[in-house]
């Protein structure tokens, strides 16, 4: 069985220094590990190789102390290498079989995709589970795609069967259409790690799930 419960609820985050107010992504991954993020995602797109594999061993240690799910952005050879719990890809990096046939039985293959043909796609592909965005609009993702809005969720939420991560310009004035439109994991990227107080910030994000979702809450 893949460790996918961690996709059924809850905040999946997103690590990366340049919107981290100075702290680097260790700093920040203790403080949302303290507060009890059960997913976390490295996505560095700046650094060279040898200082993400730096960084992702250091992450897989903690996060392995911790149980928390750890998922590593774009490079499957460094998740393959520290033993992360899976990959994220995009629509222009290498194919979901290749991947696939590099990784162990219980590797999570995650995949950006932003329309409804690529989300069926992605199925039929194999992927784990996918993220749908940008809900909103976004300037965190550089080559982001215009926001596909509420409806793309809904699309989702009714068609496809595999878990799923809304994601982009998701804030917490926005987060509970996001929810009441079934998302049930939901990345925030900026509004959690450019908060002054991270942990606070997560406080206030986990209530609005508690109050506005279905589904369990952590
Ligand atoms: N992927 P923020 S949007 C990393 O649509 C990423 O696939 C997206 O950042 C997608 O929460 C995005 O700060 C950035 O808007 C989301």
């Amino acid at each position: 069985m893949k460790p996918l419960g961690n996709f059924n609820h809850g905040l999946y985050c997103i690590i990366t220094e340049e919107c981290s107010l100075g702290r680097n992504v260790i700093q920040v991954t203790e403080e949302l590990i303290e507060a009890g993020v059960k997913i976390i995602q490295y996505r560095e797109k700046y650094k060279c190789n040898k200082d993400k594999y730096i960084d992702c061993k250091k992450i897989r240690d903690l996060t392995n102390r911790s149980g928390t799910t750890f998922i590593v952005n774009d490079n499957v050879d460094i998740a393959l290498a520290v033993e992360a719990d899976g990959v994220h890809i995009g629509q222009d990096d290498i194919p979901i079989e290749v991947a696939r046939r590099l990784a162990p039985g219980n590797f999570i293959i995650g995949v950006s995709t932003h329309s409804s043909v690529q989300a069926r796609d992605a199925v039929m592909r194999g992927a784990d589970y996918i993220g749908v965005g940008p809900i909103y609009s976004t300037k965190t993702k550089k080559d982001a795609c215009d926001a596909v809005g509420l409806e793309y969720l809904d699309f989702v939420v009714n068609n496809i069967n595999i878990p799923f991560v809304a994601i982009g310009g998701i804030k917490l004035h926005n987060l509970p259409y996001v929810l009441h439109h079934g998302a049930k994991c939901v990345s925030m990227v900026t509004e959690i790690i450019g908060a002054q107080d991270i942990q606070g910030r997560i406080k206030e994000a986990m209530n609005i799930f508690k109050h506005n979702s279905k589904s369990k809450v952590y």
